[in-house]
């Protein structure tokens, strides 16, 4: 069980229409495939996606940092040795998608060495989870048109408009259009990536009232701290804290100062093991949990699914699962399938998921 290797190996996967928000727009999956290997022949795999505009981390910055710092101080240990692990990784300020890959690839490989999916060796509640679709910017026609075809193509019938723009009426349009055009049988919420003012947020869900939103999420910045607080004090619906909680003592200090009363659990960015520390605060503080999307590719979203399933709180909200569907290919060897608004655990050992050779060959950068 003693780890011989660590590989970083970026890829790019061009997206069929950019996905556009907030703080950025994203138009190929530009991500880092992370493959832990053992002295028993077993390989672990999990991708990270570089978000610069959230956390500062890029594609060739992530390699590097695995490369150079993280492979060598795992390199020996036993994939048990997972807080000695996470307390190496965390001398290194930063890289939350580089570390989080490394630990769920060491997850991966453990559940493979034991024959055990993750899921159950995370808490193993159930085997799926109800989809939540992300809306990118848009027109307010297409934007319905796509919630359409999702709910039509895969039965998906949760959606987060991500809103952010000025004039808010330009957002708030959207909102309304969906409500409209798909009916009072869907579940709507907004995430506005901090992209208006306290005010400006104010001013839309007061226009959005009548909409049922479920959630709001990172309206306005959580650095606008008294700002942030008036607005949260105000609202009749849960705000979910996303890129502005990351960590544990990011939860408790943004939910103490009133600033959050939910919170956006990523995979992609606390991996599995600082990922059950900030379910296991939630639970204990009692915050509704959304699981979150990173723009994750099929292997993220597979990690997502897995750590979502394994609790009843995480697997409580439809989890954001889908956005991979907005790629024009991927890396696995039998794609995901979304199917009747759901999404499954794989059940082989593990998260269940091999890496097809050629289509790696095809996308790796550096080869
Ligand atoms: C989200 O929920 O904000 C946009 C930027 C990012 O890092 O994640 C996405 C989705
Ligand atoms: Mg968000």
């Amino acid at each position: 069980m003693k780890i011989t290797g660590i590989e970083a190996i970026p890829f790019a996967i061009p997206y069929r229409k950019p996905l556009r928000f907030a703080s950025g727009e994203v138009h190929a999956a530009e991500h880092v495939l992370v493959r832990v290997h053992t002295d028993d022949g077993v390989v672990g795999v999990a991708e990270a996606p570089p978000r610069p505009f959230t956390y500062g981390e890029t594609q060739a910055g992530v390699a590097a940092v695995i490369e150079k710092i993280f492979a060598p101080q795992l390199v020996g240990l036993s994939l048990l040795e997972r807080e000695t692990m996470a307390a190496r990784l965390a001398r290194t300020v930063g890289n939350p998608a580089a570390k989080a890959a490394i630990d769920m690839a060491v997850w991966d490989a453990l559940g493979r060495t034991l024959d055990v999916q993750v899921t159950e060796l995370l808490g193993g509640y159930t085997d799926r989870m109800r989809v939540s679709h992300m809306l990118g910017f848009d027109e307010p026609a297409a934007m319905v048109a796509e919630a359409e075809r999702m709910r039509a193509g895969h039965g998906i019938t949760t959606f987060k408009v991500k809103v952010g723009r000025r004039p808010v009426a330009l957002d708030t349009a959207v909102v309304r259009a969906l409500r409209d055009g798909l009916g009072d049988d869907v579940e709507l919420y907004v995430d506005g990536n901090r992209g208006w003012t306290a005010a400006e947020s104010a001013v839309a869900m007061k226009e959005m009232a009548d909409l049922g939103l479920l959630f709001a999420e990172e309206l306005c910045p959580a650095d606008d701290v008294l700002g942030r607080r008036w607005l949260v004090s105000q609202l009749d619906v849960p705000f979910i804290a996303d890129e502005s909680a990351v960590t544990p003592a990011d939860v408790t200090r943004e939910v103490l100062a009133g600033s959050a009363t939910a919170v956006s659990v990523k995979t992609a960015r606390t991996g599995f093991t600082r990922s059950q520390r900030v379910h296991h605060l939630a639970e204990g503080l009692g915050l509704e949990v959304v699981m979150g999307n990173q723009i994750d590719g099929q292997l993220g979203s597979v990690c997502t699914v897995a750590f979502g399933a394994a609790y009843r709180l995480t697997s409580r909200r439809a989890g954001e699962l889908s956005n991979f569907l907005d790629m024009s290919d991927d890396l696995l060897t039998e794609p995901l399938d979304i199917r009747d608004g759901e999404l499954a655990i794989r059940p082989g050992a593990g998260l269940g998921v091999d890496i097809d050779p050629a289509k790696l060959e095809h996308y790796r950068q550096d080869a």
